[in-house]
């Protein structure tokens, strides 16, 4: 299982990232779960922001588990892990998502490096450089991953990439013509879906935005 590590802000969620994380991992048939970090940066200002990420990634339309934590709070962590427990789970996301600071939540003795954010971009600084296996109980492991700047989905071909949006799945066999792919053809039912709000229209646009990159 992987966990996508990804925090609301400092650095920015952004939905390419979470996206095409979510894409690779459902191209290997790897169970994806989001880990929604920082929520204790949320403000008052930030409800909006709060609202559009917890609704495009509703677990109930997308399919993928989410889990809103704070490693300050520790908001979220409980029920987090609980659900890895047994597992032994590989997180990714950004550099300085908090994925190294939640193994150390987890397991406080473990002697790891945290990073600092770039005051200036909110951005990681890369401070986790190889991959490391943490046992956090008897049964249950996480894999610390370096962060990443970018996702590649370049190995997943053109018209397998419906078949990575979990969310497309029930509607694809309703489209008129059996080689849609979603883009603009007449009589398509994940489009009507977008409109009428069943998929969220930023996980299509993100479907639309990696079609366009793979004509490319
Ligand atoms: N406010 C806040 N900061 C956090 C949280 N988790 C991590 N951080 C900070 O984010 C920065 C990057 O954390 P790190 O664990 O190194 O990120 P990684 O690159 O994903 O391993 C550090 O300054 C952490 O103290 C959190 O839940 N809330
Ligand atoms: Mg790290
Ligand atoms: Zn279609």
């Amino acid at each position: 299982m992987v966990l996508i590590v990804a925090s609301i802000k400092h650095p920015q969620f952004t939905d390419g990232f979470v996206c095409r994380a979510l894409s690779a991992a459902s191209w290997k048939d790897l169970k994806a779960t989001i880990v929604l970090n920082k929520m204790d940066l949320c403000s008052k200002q930030d409800e909006e922001l709060k609202t559009r990420i917890l609704t495009t990634y509703d677990p109930e339309r997308t399919g993928y588990p989410l889990f809103p934590v704070s490693c300050i709070t520790g908001r979220g962590t409980d029920e987090l892990l609980e659900y890895i427990k047994g597992k032994t789970v590989v997180m990714t996301g950004p550099s300085g998502a908090g994925k190294t600071s939640l193994v150390k939540y987890y397991n406080p003795s473990l002697d790891v490096k945290i990073g600092s954010l770039n005051p200036r971009t909110s951005k990681g600084k890369h401070t986790t450089v190889s991959a490391r296996l943490i046992p956090l109980e008897s049964d249950t492991a996480v894999i610390d991953t370096a962060g990443l700047r970018m996702f590649s989905i370049d190995h997943i071909p053109r018209n397998d990439l419906q078949f990575c949006f979990p969310e497309f799945s029930k509607y694809l066999e309703n489209c008129r013509f059996r080689n849609c792919l979603h883009i603009s053809e007449p009589g398509c039912a994940v489009k009507s879906a977008v409109e009428n709000g069943s998929i969220s229209k930023i996980r299509y646009g993100k479907y639309i935005n990696f079609m366009d990159e793979k004509n490319s």
